[in-house]
């Protein structure tokens, strides 16, 4: 399969509600969406790092950037029968994980479409349906955050994930634990605390949360091992890890129990994979993250999850609490039990919306 073509856009598209996490509040969804065209295949793929470098140090800009001048001009012209092809061409340039991973997902997808088979199945997935979670923006209240779990939980979502910050925290947990005893609550920090703050964070014991994410520095692993022996409350990792390798180290040094993979993150879905390996067979349970994508990165989440490793319900939602249009169909939608059916159609299973796309286009390139 020749890579012939590709058409990079930055897009700008209305989130129905904002989210504000410790390092911010995010109106719209700002993204970049690839299309790899092969021999008349198209391959679509999501890149999704942020507007600015909140999250990790990648923006849409960065991502242009390399995509643009550094990524791209490797890949177009070439034959590649493999994503382990593919990421060789790129693997002089260093870290940009967000952009790589969105023109492996892009490939991917028109890589499993030619073979005529799921992305799900191309990646090694055993589930038909995966257990979905919800991620909770910071509330203006403690009632108001009430109020919105009890949303969530009566449209069926297996666990809420509270967003927590230092002033937002502690209260917000227990007056969701008063109103929901038994539901399954995990928090995310988004990097909010240091190691001075243990004796704060191990007041959230009580409230037997499944987990807290990422409580700690960015890049740290050394400290969070140190945070851990001092909480009940396991502690997942998300930002820290970028590749296979610091899972291992993760994991060794005692940094967490659990493993948040995003494909973004890692590099793309081959480095998710290794990643998931690695943790199944050292028994860490993992689950996919979500970073607010339209159908497309959603669609790579959903097939990703659909592996056997995925043990906990994710961050993957259904379509309808992101956007009111999305750029590509059919949505993901909830079961009655909670659940995300995988598609079983060729690559992703979703299909572009080419005029909504052309609406919401911030920037075009096209590349040959
Ligand atoms: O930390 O998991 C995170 C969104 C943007 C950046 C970081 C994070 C998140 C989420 C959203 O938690 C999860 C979702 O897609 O609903
Ligand atoms: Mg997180």
């Amino acid at each position: 399969m020749r890579a012939e073509r590709a058409e990079l856009r930055a897009i700008g598209l209305p989130l129905l509600r904002p989210f504000e996490t410790s390092f911010g509040a995010e109106r719209v969804k700002h993204c970049l969406i690839l299309r790899l065209d092969c021999e008349g295949v198209t391959g679509w793929g999501e890149c999704v790092a942020m507007s600015g470098p909140w999250y990790s140090e990648e923006t849409t800009g960065t991502a242009w950037h390399i995509l643009s001048e550094f990524m791209l001009p490797q890949v177009l012209g070439q034959r590649l029968e493999s994503p382990h092809e593919l990421l060789d061409l790129v693997s002089r340039v260093r870290g940009n994980n967000m952009a790589r991973a969105a023109l492996e997902a892009a490939f991917l997808d028109a890589l499993a479409r030619s073979q005529d088979v799921s992305l799900s199945r191309f990646l090694g997935g055993t589930r038909t349906q995966i257990e979905s979670g919800v991620s909770i923006g910071i509330q203006p209240s403690p009632a108001e955050l009430v109020s919105t779990v009890e949303r969530e939980m009566r449209a069926g979502y297996k666990r809420a994930k509270l967003k927590i910050k230092p002033g937002a925290d502690i209260e917000y947990v227990r007056e969701v634990r008063r109103h929901f005893p038994d539901t399954a609550l995990m928090v995310d920090a988004n990097s909010a605390y240091s190691l001075r703050d243990a004796g704060h964070l191990a007041a959230l014991d009580e409230y037997e949360l499944t987990m807290i994410e990422q409580p700690l520095e960015h890049d740290d692993i050394v400290d969070h091992a140190a945070l851990a022996p001092k909480l009940r409350t396991p502690i997942c990792l998300d930002e820290s890890i970028h590749t296979p390798g610091d899972a291992r180290k993760a994991i060794e040094l005692g940094s967490c129990r659990i493993i948040n993979i995003k494909f973004g993150r890692l590099g793309g879905l081959t480095q998710s994979v290794r990643t998931h390996d690695l943790c199944v067979e050292r028994g860490v349970p993992v689950w996919c993250g979500g970073m607010l994508e339209t159908n497309i990165g959603r669609a790579h989440n959903v097939a990703l999850a659909s592996l056997p490793g995925f043990t906990l319900p994710g961050d993957v939602a259904a379509s309808s609490r992101y956007f009111k249009r999305d750029i590509a169909l059919p949505n993901f939608e909830l079961s009655p039990n909670g659940s995300i059916p995988v598609p079983a159609s060729p690559g992703t299973g979703v299909e572009i919306d080419e005029a909504w796309l052309h609406e919401v286009t911030l920037r075009r390139e096209e590349f040959r």
